[in-house]
């Protein structure tokens, strides 16, 4: 999506953001929002930055309610890490207010933007090349779900309601199929299938979470390695990003979504198939960093569950990138006609061979889990 120069101008020209305004570009690979970075002059000559970004209110219905959520939670981050002696302003997002006092700027077109502290001398990354970078993922979100441990949930609104109710996911891909808006189906018969032949996984968390065996904690949701930013020095996962789906949920959402992104060999679009490949040794790394951190905190049950949510995740996601396809592309973000089709075939690949290689998850999990003193 381009933005004019004037447009920029005018948003940012809402809120109460201290300098003057120099420029902006586009920043992130995200498929739901749009994000851009802007840059300020100071009065001292120096630069400032932040973070402006369009909401998808497509995705994202109730905006007023999404950022009670994000001021509730990063406030409630802010207090802990201020209290452990950690800067707030690197280890957590803070919203800037318009200058009316509103969390967010709705423009005449209906478009919301809200700003955000841009957190410097941080880095991104899309895929992994050093395990040692997963693990340190793996650490952040285990606390940054340790951190939340204690959040009111009962004040969270659900942004998304039933997200990764994957029993849900499946009815609602089911239903994409049986409608074929697209007059798509009939060529990705293969795909159909696939899904198709896995319905009773789709249950499985979902009905352990109905029988009380799984607890409901606060979660983050949306576990991508692009919504942790690193340290320039240290190399940690410093700050957890993308906060919009910040809701109940299960600890298994949170680590079986990192491993679907992050413990693949390519990207998650890639259309060479050869090329994905499911790395063991990156769920391993994974888990060790996040047992590290999470792990005193979770049941024995979510431990032994570990490598099925790995799977679980991969399916849906592929499912929902496969459902967005059959209904014309209208929720992920796209670049080319095929791409969901695409991503969905990358996530399939992933899920047959993490099926192959759950014996081998299993031993591993248990091996790490068993060294923080977890029999599982
Ligand atoms: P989306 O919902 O579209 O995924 P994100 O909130 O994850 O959007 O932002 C997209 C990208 O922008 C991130 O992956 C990260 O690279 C960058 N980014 C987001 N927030 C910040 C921030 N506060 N400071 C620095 N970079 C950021
Ligand atoms: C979206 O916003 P982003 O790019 O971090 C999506 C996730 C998917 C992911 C797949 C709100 O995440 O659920 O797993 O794409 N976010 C939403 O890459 O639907
Ligand atoms: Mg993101």
């Amino acid at each position: 999506m381009q933005f004019s120069e004037t447009s920029v101008r005018d948003i940012v020209s809402h809120f109460a953001l201290p300098g003057t305004f120099k420029s902006f570009a586009p920043i992130g690979c995200g498929h739901i929002n749009d994000t851009l970075c802007l840059t300020f002059s100071d009065d001292d000559g120096g630069e400032k930055r932040y973070i402006l970004q369009r909401i998808n209110t497509h995705v994202f219905t109730k905006p007023d309610q999404l950022m009670k959520n994000v001021v509730g939670v990063t406030g409630f981050l802010s207090r802990i890490l201020r209290k452990n002696g950690s800067d707030p302003d690197r280890g957590t997002l803070t919203v800037f207010p318009t200058k009316d006092g509103a969390l967010y700027h709705r423009t005449d077109a209906g478009d919301c933007w809200r700003v955000y502290n841009f957190v410097e001398d941080t880095y991104t990354l899309e895929s992994i090349r050093d395990p040692q970078d997963f693990r340190a993922s793996g650490e952040a979100f285990g606390q940054f779900q340790k951190l939340l441990a204690d959040y009111p949930s009962d004040t969270l609104f659900e942004t998304i309601p039933h997200f990764h109710d994957t029993a849900s996911r499946f009815n609602d891909f089911r239903r994409a199929v049986e409608a074929d808006t697209q007059g798509r189906a009939q060529a990705v018969q293969s795909e159909i299938g696939f899904v198709m032949r896995r319905e009773a996984d789709t249950h499985v968390l979902v009905d352990l979470l109905r029988a009380g065996e799984l607890p409901l904690r606060v979660t983050h949701n949306d576990t991508k390695l692009n919504n942790i930013l690193f340290d320039n020095k240290t190399k940690r996962g410093i700050c957890v990003v993308d906060l919009d789906t910040v809701m109940p949920g299960l600890a298994l959402y949170d680590f079986g979504d990192s491993i679907r992104f992050g413990a693949s060999t390519a990207a998650e679009d890639e259309p060479d198939l050869d090329k994905v490949h499911f790395s063991l040794e990156l769920y391993e790394a994974y888990t060790r960093g996040y047992l590290s951190a999470a792990g005193d905190s979770l049941t024995e049950k979510e431990i032994e569950y570990l490598p099925f949510s790995a799977k679980l995740m991969t399916l849906e996601c592929g499912m929902r990138f496969l459902t967005d396809y059959l209904q014309g592309d209208v929720y992920f973000r796209t670049a080319y006609p095929d791409h969901n089709l695409v991503r969905c075939r990358t996530q399939f690949a992933l899920v047959a061979q993490m099926e192959k290689q759950m014996p081998q998850m299993q031993a591993v999990t248990a091996a790490i889990a068993a060294r923080i003193g977890k029999d599982v």
